[in-house]
């Protein structure tokens, strides 16, 4: 399974960064030329379809297509891909789901991909997780019980588990792999899944909040892909409304959705469905992460009928949040301004998303 990304830079210099031409001794390689040697195109990373001359496009993969050919034609973003200096391929397998890549890359630590499309890199993860998570959580006060849809990876869990108000957390991951996956090359954001609070059910998230009390959780997460493949139903009408059942009153949804520079027909239905479906308030909130299609993914917040949930202004701000940043790393992105921050809308959005203007 192991690829061929590094090999050929690897063969040219020893572990502690000497080159060796066999014409003397080794001299020392100044790690800015080191980055540049690894940009040598003969150094190709080979045998996986996303990744061509060494550089990783997210575009859609196909075990069936050759290597060494380009397919910049994504239908979530077509005509356009973003790419990544690949280091080195450290897994790639097929799981009932999807194909699922993890390598090392150049410039953003290792990056986790699903079905051809970048979900995570060490470097920019912080951005998606922690506006994900605190977005909804600081927004109401002590959250006790969370259901994440989606969030294999652990990140999000991990993010949770800085609010000391939360007793009880259910994860519902349909693909295991993923879990596996992120233990083994993520384990900065796997760390979520040791907390005693976690209960892992590997399963369909659609037939899960089947099952699922009435108002059972406080605060609901989806950390899905993209509604392409299985996270397919999780934009539809039938969906949310499980969701909303699932919610007390007064709960909250923090829903990822999509690029304002590329979605806006997506992002106008998901709202006009959670504006049917949810009786509180409806908000679209915005983040960068520079490895996500157009380097912007948003979220939508959504609340039940209840007491009012201000979501611009966050009523359990982190800063206050007892046991926050103790267990794991500290905070890189999240913070009560960026918050308020993410819920400001520019002009062409609020002109094209008809629903965002009231
Ligand atoms: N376009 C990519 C969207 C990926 C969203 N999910 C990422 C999972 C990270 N926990």
């Amino acid at each position: 399974m192991e690829g061929g990304a590094g090999r050929g830079l690897e063969c040219q210099k020893t572990m502690d960064g000497r080159a060796n031409d066999g014409n003397g001794p080794e001299k020392e390689i100044p790690s800015c030329c080191l980055k540049a040697r690894a940009s040598i195109p003969e150094l190709d990373a080979k045998c996986h379809s996303t990744v061509v001359s060494g550089w990783f496009s997210d575009a859609p993969s196909s075990t069936d297509k050759p290597c060494k050919q380009v397919y910049f034609n994504n239908p979530m973003w077509p005509g356009e891909a973003h790419s990544l200096k690949v280091e080195k391929i450290l897994f790639q397998d097929k799981s009932d789901y999807q194909e699922v890549l993890v390598f090392e890359s150049l410039a953003y630590g290792k990056v986790l991909v699903l079905d051809g499309i970048v979900q995570l890199t060490e470097k920019d993860e912080c951005a998606y997780q922690e506006m994900i998570t605190h977005l909804p959580l600081c927004s109401i006060p002590s959250p006790k019980t969370v259901l994440v849809v989606g969030g294999g990876d652990g990140a999000v869990l991990r993010e949770i588990c800085r609010h000391g108000s939360v007793e009880h957390i259910d994860i519902c991951e349909i693909d295991k792999m993923v879990i596996d996956v992120s233990k083994k090359f993520f384990p900065e954001l796997a760390i979520g899944f040791d907390d005693p609070r976690v209960n892992l059910h590997v399963g369909d998230a659609v037939e899960f909040l089947k099952n699922v009390p009435r108002g059972k959780y406080d605060a609901i997460i989806v950390d899905s892909s993209d509604p392409v493949g299985p996270a397919q139903e999780l934009v539809e009408k039938p969906f949310f409304e499980t969701i909303a059942r699932a919610l007390r009153t007064g709960g909250v949804l923090c829903n990822m959705a999509e690029s304002m520079w590329l979605h806006t027909h997506l992002i106008e239905d998901m709202i006009s469905i959670c504006r049917e479906t949810f009786k509180g308030s409806v908000h679209y909130a915005w983040t960068s992460v520079p490895t996500y299609p157009s380097g912007v993914i948003g979220f939508l917040l959504c609340s039940t009928e209840g007491p009012p949930v201000d979501f611009i202004n966050p009523v359990n701000p982190i800063e206050k949040v007892e046991g926050a940043g103790k267990q794991c790393r500290e905070l890189r992105f999240y913070n009560t301004e960026m918050h308020s921050a993410a819920f400001a809308l520019p002009t062409f959005l609020r002109r094209e998303v008809r629903s965002l203007r009231h």
